[in-house]
């Protein structure tokens, strides 16, 4: 969280952490296609030659007042890529939420628990208490004939409640119940930081 008392603009970051194609960016372009213009800026990619994120995607939306700040939500993915381990760290330092977006597919099961494993232990390397922090999770390509049913993902990824999603992002199915349910947490979070 980012307070610039002078234009009272209160900045939020939220990270889209995930295995490589499990659909980050197709959550950012679908909420950049569903929200008005006025209220969002251009979705930046930085990608490779291979059309896969290299950096990351940034959008960024307002909210209405909050407290008399206007806050701004900036919305990043991380690559998802094996060896872009030290880009991810960078992306997510300073989060003040996550979302999740895992792959349904049962290939990527193992991907998966790799990828939450490690977003934990970044986040725990910050100091951060997972289940003390904003946390949702997509469950996304629920369209997939190879899909694994949720509860099951849900007991490898051993959830203890943190709000669940299934999405099917390419249609836009689930991606902004996502990103409501991600924004309630994170302001309500600030709300208590600012109380
Ligand atoms: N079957 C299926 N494919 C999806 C879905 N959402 C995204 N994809 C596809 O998965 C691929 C990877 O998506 P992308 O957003 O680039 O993944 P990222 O690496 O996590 O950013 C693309 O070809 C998307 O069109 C979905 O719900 N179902
Ligand atoms: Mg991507």
């Amino acid at each position: 969280m980012r307070i610039n008392w002078q234009l009272r603009r209160l900045n939020l970051k939220i990270v889209y952490y995930g295995p490589a194609l499990s659909g980050k960016t197709t959550n950012l372009e679908q909420i950049h296609l569903s929200v008005d213009p006025k209220r969002r800026s251009d979705l930046v990619s930085l990608k490779t030659h291979e059309d896969r994120t290299l950096y990351f995607d940034f959008l960024q939306l307002e909210l209405g007042k909050l407290a008399g700040l206007t806050p701004q939500i900036q919305l990043y993915t991380v690559p998802g890529q094996a060896y872009y381990e030290a880009s991810r760290r960078i992306v997510l330092r300073g989060a003040d939420g996550v979302v999740f977006v895992a792959d349904s597919d049962v290939r990527r099961m193992r991907a998966n628990l790799v990828a939450w494993r490690n977003m934990r232990e970044h986040l725990q390397s910050f100091g951060i208490d997972m289940d003390k922090f904003p946390v949702v999770l997509q469950f996304n390509k629920r369209d997939l004939p190879t899909a694994v049913p949720a509860a099951t993902m849900s007991k490898l990824l051993r959830l203890n409640g943190q709000p669940l999603f299934n999405a099917i992002a390419f249609k836009g199915k689930g991606v902004l119940p996502t990103l409501k349910a991600i924004t309630k947490s994170v302001v309500g979070q600030v709300q208590k930081e600012l109380a």
